[in-house]
């Protein structure tokens, strides 16, 4: 806990059993200013997905997680449910760091597996960008969980995973929803060899993974006919607005998310609808767009069986059980470190 910063608590009558720390980074990250002058003040434009990720942006994902045509929640949800005991019996955590976590809803079938398997010692501790969300989602879980002990940490997780904790005893790791679909090839493969660094011979790790599927359920899952992702990815300039003193006029951006089947991945954009210049109040800088000209805010990429063996086995990692529905819509790999793997299995 040493690099790690508590931050005051305003939790009601479950607060004894709720911190919140601050997770110091344990290596530079660029600020949102810097993002902005490196990738949206020049073509090809582009912003990290991590600042949809405001209090309303956290809550406008739970809201995508519920409409008809956004599949993973679901499907992931159905999967958790038939797995988590056999991921808890053979885990035995006395730790659950979830990392992204969110609305933390899935999770609440670990939990439940936890608490069937006799681990009521066994502490949550989600880490995410969204504090507003993880308080939320704290006081949910404390509520169905009366024995539960929740450690939130507050912080980037690109920003290294040295800050985190390291608890004594069994480690289960749990990275869900597919959100390393979101990184770049070579930063997923940083990202999980990073996360391998962390883990000892006794911890794992339960990662969620989209499959490569028909473009047409993808593409329909990241244009939903409600129009929330649409209002989920415009809410990105909000946040420059709120930020950066920006005037962007959100009526003059486009949502649209295309599948690009040679890359495996759906491309999410806001377009320019027409000429303008947009101008940051903080940056004193202003930025020129043509009728048409995408921003690239969020690359989703999918995976088959071998991609995903590939992307572990390049971070170190080794599967020890791969859950999927018949269906072959998502995966649900319970992973361990390659070295031990064949040594001491869990
Ligand atoms: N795991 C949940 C939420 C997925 S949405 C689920 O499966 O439904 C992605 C989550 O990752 C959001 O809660 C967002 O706030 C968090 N996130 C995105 N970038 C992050 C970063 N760089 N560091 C920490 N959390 C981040
Ligand atoms: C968090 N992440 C895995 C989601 C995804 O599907 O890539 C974010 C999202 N973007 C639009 N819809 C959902």
């Amino acid at each position: 806990m040493d690099r790690l910063q508590q931050t005051s608590l305003a939790l009601g009558p479950a607060s004894g059993r709720f911190d919140c720390h601050v997770v110091e980074p344990g290596r530079a990250v660029p600020s949102l200013e810097e993002d902005v002058r490196e990738g949206l003040l020049f073509a090809p434009r582009s912003l990290p997905p991590k600042y949809f990720y405001d209090a309303r942006g956290s809550v406008l994902f739970d809201r995508i997680c519920e409409t008809p045509e956004y599949y993973p929640t679901r499907t992931e949800d159905a999967l958790l449910a038939r797995c988590a005991d056999a991921v808890i019996a053979e885990a035995r955590p006395d730790h659950v760091i979830e990392l992204g976590s969110g609305a933390s809803r899935k999770t609440r079938h670990l939990l439940d597996a936890v608490e069937r398997a006799g681990l009521r010692h066994c502490r949550y501790w989600p880490f995410d960008v969204c504090e507003p969300m993880l308080r939320e989602a704290g006081e949910r879980l404390l509520a169905r969980h009366p024995w539960l002990r929740i450690d939130a940490l507050v912080g980037d997780y690109l920003a290294g995973l040295d800050g985190l904790p390291r608890p004594e005893g069994r480690r289960l790791f749990v990275f869900l929803g597919s959100t390393i679909g979101n990184f770049e090839p070579q930063q997923a493969r940083d990202f999980l060899a990073g996360l391998a660094a962390c883990m000892g011979g006794r911890d794992s790790l339960l990662l969620g993974a989209d499959r490569v599927k028909d473009p047409s359920v993808l593409e329909a899952a990241y244009n939903d006919a409600a129009g929330i992702t649409a209002d989920f990815n415009l809410n990105l300039l909000r946040v420059l607005n709120r930020e950066l003193a920006a005037d962007f006029e959100l009526g003059a951006f486009r949502h649209r998310a295309v599948y690009d089947s040679s890359l495996q991945r759906i491309e999410m954009h806001l377009v320019s609808t027409c000429d303008q210049v947009v101008k940051f109040g903080h940056l004193g800088e202003r930025l020129r767009l043509e009728a048409e000209e995408p921003i690239l805010t969020e690359i989703s990429r999918k995976f088959t069986r071998g991609s995903l063996d590939q992307l572990l086995h390049d971070a170190g990692l080794t599967a020890l059980a791969h859950h999927e529905p018949e269906n072959g819509y998502f995966s649900l790999i319970h992973a361990q470190l390659s070295r031990v793997c064949h040594k001491h299995p869990l």
